[in-house]
């Protein structure tokens, strides 16, 4: 192979891996089933996943038997669809993680919600991330008042690493 497409390849890998890092990611919600009442633990599916601000959830419906409204927390306990705060009605909604905590969506046609048609995705925000985490103060008899610090920046520089070493064995080996 050529060095200089050897170099290409190496370079859109890279550059493929900082654009993952950089826009949102996209989860359909309930995977291959999609959203309906027939089978899926929304609350299962939500918990697997971690939301971040710029993500996009995913409906995907037959629109002539379920939609997708965004309520309160509140209506989403007692499945109340009377109020919601915006409906999506297509058969496939994506809906942009604009704001961090608990969004909440149900299914409006009765007696879905109450069958399990319901999710409430947690969006972490980006200083939910970016805060470092502070452990409660040490025993007063320790000398040092300093709080521990711990951040995690190395995460995501590791995860470049991995997919760069793998693409430089991939092409080197
Ligand atoms: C549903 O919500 C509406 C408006 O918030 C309220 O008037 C109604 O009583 C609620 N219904 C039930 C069954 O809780
Ligand atoms: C959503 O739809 C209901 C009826 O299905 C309607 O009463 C309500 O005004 C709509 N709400 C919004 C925010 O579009
Ligand atoms: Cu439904």
């Amino acid at each position: 192979m050529a060095d200089y497409t050897k170099s290409c390849i190496v370079l859109m890998f890279l550059m493929m891996a900082f654009l993952e890092g950089s826009m949102g990611a996209v989860y359909k919600v309930g995977d291959s089933a999609g959203w309906t009442i027939t089978g899926v633990d929304y609350e299962k599916w939500a918990s697997a996943h971690t939301f971040k601000v710029g993500d996009t959830v995913d409906f995907k419906y037959d629109h002539q038997f379920h939609n997708v409204m965004e309520v309160s927390r509140q209506d989403f306990e007692s499945c109340n669809s009377s109020s919601p705060i915006l409906n999506y009605t297509t058969g496939h909604d994506s809906v942009k993680l604009t704001s961090g905590g608990h969004h909440y969506y149900l299914c409006g046609i009765p007696g879905h919600c109450a069958a399990g048609q319901k999710i409430d995705i947690f969006v972490r925000s980006p200083s939910d991330t970016c805060r470092p985490k502070i452990s409660p103060p040490p025993h007063r008899s320790h000398a040092s008042s300093t709080p521990f610090v711990s951040f995690k920046p190395w995460r995501r520089s590791a995860k470049l690493l991995d997919m760069f070493l793998l693409v430089a064995y991939a092409i080197f080996a």
